[in-house]
């Protein structure tokens, strides 16, 4: 007999290990504390991703496939894919172990052992999900020293024929619309309700109570709102196209205290378990922009394929051809570690107190707000990577590491030095001014860089430059911050830094 392994982030049914159902194959679904326990989880992340895996298993068996589950809780579980494996070899007659591809560097290795602990053929295969291989980046830059996210992606989008026309250009004669979207929403506009599902996910926050598992975040009424089936990842791809997408470019930077998704799609979960391909997500959208172009600008769609054909692939490349070393980079020698009310949102700062306490009740923050308010602040502050990667990793529902480290030690953190960002992303509260309504009403002042009440992120964001002087005044996007600071008065510098200091002497109480 054969027995399959499906981690819990490839439950995609259309993967073609499931197109015949055979008599000599068994799968298996483990909840393990080896997983729960690798960082704190939000318990939503938990309680969605065993929901999850659970309705697979579920539909699996209904189909006449033969299946394997350890709850969290089963007698028999051993807590570990390695020993559950050794003990599902023992109890059937099994002559090859397959798995598909895991998306994490730990896991990849951890299953790499399997061949000498058992002694019998093991098989990795594809998982069939992502549009280009783990070591896609060789292949696009070959030779090449730079490795940018643009010329990444217009390969992909040639190589899938994606928004171009019958030469191969890019419809519309540009590649990228960006300067055109990222705009704050006017006032009193009220973007649609997101939609919502729910799941009941009583018996797993109890059982994971029960086990003493180290958890953050909140599960308002014990309900998941995240599809956790294909069917609904499929309802949820469609109200974003039909609801979501004619703004989706223009809004994707705004952030609003009373409006937390705005046009985002929150596909992110239903994606990186793989209950949806990218190709269908990026199909689907294109339908829509086609059929209503009167409604849709080609700036929205292009941003949506940008993300995902671009983004989320560029990603995943760029942690097969970094790691292990990817997880020690610090490029700033960044040692704090983050202010406690980064597990309780209680700050007076506004945009702080909002990002923070939606991260905590939803599990979801949009991507300004992870890169420009939380992430933002953490850098200012000078905070270690390992411990914002922690964060990141533990507090959203979609956190795997290949994009949760790519993306906040790498995009956020700039601790790559550069690898994937060409310069750090940090601000003064002006851009979160600009792109929010957080400012208003705020106990801090954002005009304000230093006195009672001034801003924290203004003096830490010249805090932040004057102390990584040597390190970034020779990034040609960087230098021109160099020559305002050069210009300001000294009294006038000793303010902003003295202030900076202040408020990092007393973080935990901002
Ligand atoms: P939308 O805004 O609707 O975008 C559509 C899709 O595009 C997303 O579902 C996602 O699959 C993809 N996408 C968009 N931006 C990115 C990106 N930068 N990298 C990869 N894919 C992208 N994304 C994760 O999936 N998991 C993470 O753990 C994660 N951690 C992040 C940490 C930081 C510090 C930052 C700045 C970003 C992170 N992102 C992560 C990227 C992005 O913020 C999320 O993918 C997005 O917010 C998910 O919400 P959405 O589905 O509504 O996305
Ligand atoms: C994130 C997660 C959690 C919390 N629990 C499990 C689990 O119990 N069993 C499982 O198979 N997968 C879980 N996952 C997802 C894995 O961490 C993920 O499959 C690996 O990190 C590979 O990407
Ligand atoms: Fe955030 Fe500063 Fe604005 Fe307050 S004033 S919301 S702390 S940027």
């Amino acid at each position: 007999m054969i027995l399959r392994l499906i981690l819990g982030d490839q439950l995609n049914i259309q993967h073609s290990w499931f197109t015949e159902v055979r008599s000599d194959v068994v799968y298996t679904l483990m909840e393990v504390r080896s997983e729960t326990d690798y960082v704190a989880h939000h318990i939503q992340k938990i309680a969605a991703i065993f929901l999850a895996m659970r309705a697979f298993a579920e539909k699996l068996g209904s189909k006449g496939h033969k299946v394997e589950y350890f709850t969290l809780d089963h007698p028999q579980n051993q807590q570990s894919f390695l020993k559950n494996i050794i003990q599902l070899c023992n109890k059937y007659p099994i002559k090859q172990v397959e798995y598909q591809e895991p998306d994490e560097y730990r896991v990849d290795k951890m299953l790499a052992e399997l061949k000498n602990a058992l002694g019998i053929p093991v098989k990795m295969v594809s998982s069939e999900h992502f549009l280009a291989d783990r070591n896609s980046l060789a292949e696009v830059f070959a030779g090449k020293k730079m490795h940018l996210l643009e010329t990444y992606y217009r390969h992909f989008r040639k190589k899938y024929n994606i928004l171009l026309d019958h030469n191969g250009q890019p419809i519309g004669g540009r590649w990228n619309y960006d300067a055109e979207n990222r705009q704050a929403y006017p006032k009193n506009h009220v973007p649609p309700a997101p939609l919502l599902f729910h799941h009941k996910a009583d018996e797993i926050v109890e059982l994971v109570k029960k086990l003493g598992i180290t958890t953050i975040g909140h599960i308002p009424g014990n309900e998941i709102h995240y599809p956790i089936n294909r069917q609904e990842a499929l309802e949820l791809l469609e109200y974003f196209a039909k609801n979501l997408l004619a703004w989706f470019g223009t809004f994707q930077d705004a952030m609003h205290t009373h409006y937390a998704t705005g046009y985002h799609s929150r596909l992110s979960f239903a994606l990186n378990i793989k209950i949806l391909h990218p190709l269908e997500v990026i199909s689907r959208c294109v339908d829509e922009w086609e059929s209503r172009p009167d409604e849709i600008s080609l700036s929205q769609i292009e941003g949506f394929v940008r993300q995902i054909l671009g983004w989320r692939e560029y990603m995943r490349a760029i942690y097969w051809a970094r790691m292990p070393e990817y997880a020690m980079l610090n490029f700033f020698n960044h040692t704090r570690p983050l202010p406690s009310w980064y597990w309780t949102g209680k700050t007076r700062m506004n945009c702080l107190r909002h990002a923070i306490g939606q991260s905590l009740s939803m599990a979801y923050a949009h991507h300004i707000q992870r890169l420009m308010v939380t992430g933002n602040f953490a850098l200012l502050a000078g905070c270690h990577p390992d411990e914002v990667d922690r964060w990141y990793l533990g507090i959203y529902i979609d956190a795997f590491e290949w994009v949760e480290i790519t993306n906040t030690r790498g995009m956020s953190q700039f601790a790559d030095g550069g690898i994937v960002g060409t310069k750090p992303y940090v601000s003064s509260a002006n851009y979160i001014r600009k792109m929010s309504n957080y400012c208003d009403g705020c106990y801090y002042n954002p005009k304000m860089r230093y006195g009672e009440r001034a801003c924290p992120f203004n003096s830490l964001f010249w805090h932040f430059y004057s102390r990584n002087r040597s390190l970034l005044e020779k990034n040609p996007r960087i230098g021109m911050m160099y020559q305002t600071w050069d210009k300001m008065e000294e009294s006038e510098k000793n303010k902003i830094l003295n202030q900076a200091e202040s408020y990092l002497h007393m973080m935990n109480e901002l």
